[in-house]
């Protein structure tokens, strides 16, 4: 009778309701610890908002984790994860053509060893500071975790800008950086690689004066050439990895990377290997940026395109607005960033916060799909949102450029046994170990629907391993 519908359909009103209020309960309790934890963290950590961007990140989706498994809460595993094991600073003193004495700062940000040594690059570039190199150490400990391998995580640098200084002052500086930092560094403690304005020549540099005053040849870092004990392909494997990435997200739709349209941003290591690894995979790379602006080639970047580029950059070192100078048809946008040009595709590549809200919804009103961040932490905080609110494909830094510091863990692998692999050998440990991060980012980052929250994944399941061996280790 009609009376006994209206009052089940009562009841199951009341039911909804409840549940709603319930939710929306522990949605604001949830919140509030949120709240609680940054704010906190803010005060102890004033002036870093880089640093306070990227824990923030992580604790959106680990506090509510760490609810359904409270031990980790109770034993303050959160709060000592964004205190960093140590820090140090030091000031780099050396001299340039003209004899001029020149200053800079030189950090160490050893920020967890709960799974092995800290393992982390080093960046040269005016707007390094504090805030970013912890952002970068505490981003580091979640990825390396996710390689499967025995690193822990750390970042360093300087505020110093290689661009425009000759090969003779960048040497005298790596000479100067690596007097102090080799004090703080070694195969079982600490292991530094390249980064932004650290590569093959930097490198070098560093490891020679490493050499000279140790007077031992160790793989205190990675990235090394390849006379010198570095690994085949450590160079190329970044950008590869972002792509392989990529291609297992697009897998899981029965699509791939084939015959799409792609935006990168950068010129340096990260970004040319990606349109490398894009163009072996019969995908069209439209565009390339260095920090002055971006070029737009509707051609495609091919392969002859791309060795020209590599030339500008690592041994001309030259900008990319010369690329619309040598090829017809591509043009140079001064001061832009690529996020305007159509695409299916996006590979941001250059440097943190390149990429905002409002361009993450260009790129989303033009058709992009699928977002897979070679650089750390590319896409600010109201960008990711906006991809994670529209379920694309979107594969989170810590996750699509671990290819990297992964190679890096084999090339230390092989200087422990003195072996070295082959080509064949290391594209197939690479490729395997994209494939697990991007399983366990689903495993962890599933939703209801169906739907991979890949940044979800990444967070979670690069937590659980660091966490339950800091539980191990006790209260240190
Ligand atoms: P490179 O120094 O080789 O290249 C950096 C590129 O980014 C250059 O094109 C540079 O342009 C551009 N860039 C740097 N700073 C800015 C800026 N403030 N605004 C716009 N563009 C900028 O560095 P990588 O390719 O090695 O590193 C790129 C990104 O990838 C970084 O976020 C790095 O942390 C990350 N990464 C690197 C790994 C590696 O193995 N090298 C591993 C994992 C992540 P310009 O020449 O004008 O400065
Ligand atoms: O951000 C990164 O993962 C790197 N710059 C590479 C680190 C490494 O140790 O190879």
């Amino acid at each position: 009778p009609g009376w006994l519908a209206g009052r089940w359909g009562l009841n199951l009103l009341n039911n909804f309701m409840s549940r709603l209020y319930m939710i929306q309960r522990e949605d604001s309790a949830m919140a509030a610890t949120l709240e609680d934890f940054m704010s906190g963290l803010r005060k102890r950590n004033p002036g870093e908002p880089e640093f306070h961007q990227a824990v923030e990140e992580v604790a959106f989706y680990v506090l509510p984790y760490m609810q359904d498994h409270p031990h980790y809460a109770q034993h303050r595993i959160l709060e000592r994860m964004t205190e960093p094991d140590r820090v140090i600073a030091f000031r780099v003193c050396w001299e340039d053509d003209a004899g001029n004495v020149r200053v800079n700062r030189g950090f160490r940000v050893q920020n967890n060893n709960a799974i092995g040594p800290y393992k982390g690059g080093l960046r040269f570039h005016p707007t390094v500071t504090l805030s970013v190199l912890k952002f970068l150490a505490f981003e580091q400990t979640f990825k390396n975790s996710l390689t499967g391998l025995p690193m822990g995580g750390g970042k360093g640098g300087a505020n110093f800008n290689p661009k425009g200084k000759s090969d003779h002052e960048v040497m005298r500086f790596c000479q100067a950086f690596m007097t102090e930092l080799h004090r703080h560094i070694g195969p079982h403690t600490d292991v530094p690689a390249g980064d932004i304005g650290v590569g093959a020549r930097e490198i070098g540099y560093l490891f020679g004066q490493h050499k000279r005053i140790a007077n031992e040849f160790t793989g205190i870092l990675t990235g090394k050439g390849l006379e010198y004990g570095g690994s085949l392909i450590r160079n190329e494997a970044t950008g590869y990895g972002t792509v392989y990435m990529m291609q297992a997200m697009l897998a899981v739709k029965n699509d791939s990377v084939e015959g799409k349209c792609c935006v990168v941003s950068g010129s340096g290591n990260v970004a040319t290997y990606a349109v490398e690894k894009i163009n072996h995979m019969g995908g069209k790379v439209v565009t390339l940026s260095d920090s002055s602006g971006f070029v737009h080639d509707p051609d495609g970047i091919d392969s002859a395109k791309l060795e020209w580029v590599k030339e500008l950059k690592t041994v001309r070192r030259g900008r990319i607005s010369e690329y619309a100078d040598e090829f017809t048809g591509a043009t140079y946008h001064a001061g832009n960033r690529p996020w305007g040009v159509p695409c299916d595709l996006a590979f941001p590549c250059a440097t943190q916060n390149e990429l905002s809200e409002q361009e993450a919804k260009t790129l989303l009103s033009n058709g992009c799909s699928g977002v897979s961040e070679g650089a750390n932490m590319p896409t600010d905080k109201d960008g990711v949102r906006a991809f994670l609110d529209a379920k694309i494909l979107y594969a989170p830094s810590k996750a699509a450029n671990a290819g990297g510091v992964a190679v890096s863990g084999l090339e230390m692998s092989q200087n422990s046994v003195r072996i070295s692999w082959t080509e064949d050998d290391l594209q197939e440990k690479l490729t395997t170990i994209m494939q697990t991060i991007h399983d366990q980012c689903s495993e962890y980052g599933r939703e209801q629907d169906g739907h991979i929250n890949y940044l979800k994944g990444a967070n979670i399941a690069g937590f659980i391993k660091v966490a339950d061996a800091m539980l191990a280790y006790g209260v240190i």
